[in-house]
């Protein structure tokens, strides 16, 4: 997707370039050892956001560090690139491991002759400085279930085997009418597209409400991957879907259940600390010009709403089920304070 060109048709998502999988057992080639990949993520960015809260949730953050790429991007031969920058923590605007300034530079280490798109999240080989996946769900999946010994003790089972056909029946529905689906709504590339992506929005949107009405998490009664995957849209929804991708009907604060079922899990450890408003509204307004020709960054609203008492503990259940929280954020790590 180019961001900065008039969308003139639907917006079409592409299969990862790259899906190498790592996993404790090597079994596919990679093997999963600390220190060995980068996780490369841009805070505005939801895809990269689950995979944050995995890495969160699953105590990886030792084993595997993190970068974070610039929200503002850099144009480079007409189309905006992730890249690494002292205003996000590179010196000399590289990044201090990889000694790359653009995340395209990974792709172009794995294949020379790539031209394709370069997207965050991006797992990055430390030694060769290749690129070994972008898939961000299998990336997120194979954290939770497939690094073994390097997850921490207490680590919650984001994907229960015997959830897990009903996490992706969710999952489907919540991916392709709010995941993708406000993404449909906000390149539409005219009326007709567009009315119909969002009235997909806030079907499934309305259809949460009243499942979430009387259980506190999406599948089961503790924080699973489909809570990970609904949350990171619900918590950019007012800040920058209801403005600039005009999913105006409602605002999420509007909606009692997911209003509060948001909340809860924001003040949850692993999704409030690693959820970067400020990030996330220059990253859309700045860098879309196609739909924002100004690049003017919209002020609100005021996060703080964020933090006001769910009640959600009163459904039952608890985040962690028989799991520990995961501990703080390491330094160098921490998003602003809302307070
Ligand atoms: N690449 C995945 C999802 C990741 C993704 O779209 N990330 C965005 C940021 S939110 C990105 O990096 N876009 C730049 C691009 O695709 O060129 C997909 O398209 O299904």
């Amino acid at each position: 997707m180019r961001a900065n060109r008039m969308p003139t048709e639907e917006i079409k998502r592409d299969p990862a370039a790259f899906d190498d999988r790592v996993t404790a057992d090597g079994r596919y080639g990679r093997r999963a050892e600390p220190g060995r990949y980068r996780l490369v993520v841009n805070r505005a960015c939801p895809w990269a956001h689950r995979v944050a809260i995995v890495r969160r949730l699953t105590g990886l953050e030792q084993a595997l560090p993190l970068a974070v790429t610039d929200p503002r991007q850099e144009i480079i031969d007409g189309d905006p690139h992730w890249v690494f920058t002292e205003a996000t923590g590179s010196p000399g605007d590289r990044d201090p491991v990889l000694g790359i300034h653009a995340l395209r530079e990974a792709y172009l280490a794995r294949d020379p002759g790539y031209d394709g798109g370069v997207s965050v999240p991006a797992l990055v080989d430390v030694p060769s400085g290749h690129l070994v996946s972008n898939d961000y769900d299998r990336l997120g999946l194979d954290m939770a279930t497939e690094w073994g010994g390097l997850v921490r003790a207490g680590a919650p089972d984001l994907y229960p085997q015997a959830l897990r056909e009903e996490i992706e029946e969710v999952g489907r529905g919540v991916y392709r009418d709010l995941n993708n689906g406000v993404y449909r709504s906000g390149f539409a590339p005219d009326q007709a597209r567009y009315d119909r992506a969002v009235r997909a929005v806030f079907t499934r949107l309305d259809a949460l409400e009243e499942r979430l009405t009387g259980r506190r998490y999406l599948v089961g009664d503790r924080v699973t991957i489909a809570d990970i995957r609904l949350f990171t849209t619900l918590v950019r929804f007012d800040a920058v879907y209801h403005g600039h991708f005009k999913c105006n009907r409602r605002k999420l604060i509007e909606y009692p259940a997911l209003w509060a079922y948001a909340r809860d899990l924001f003040q949850t450890p692993g999704f409030g600390d690693t959820t970067h408003f400020d990030h996330i509204r220059v990253h859309y307004y700045h860098v879309h010009t196609a739909i924002n020709p100004s690049g003017i960054v919209a002020v609100g609203p005021d996060p703080r709403n964020w933090l006001t008492p769910h009640h959600r503990e009163e459904l039952g259940g608890t985040p962690f089920g028989d799991g520990t929280a995961p501990g703080p954020v390491p330094a160098g790590e921490r998003v602003p304070d809302l307070g």
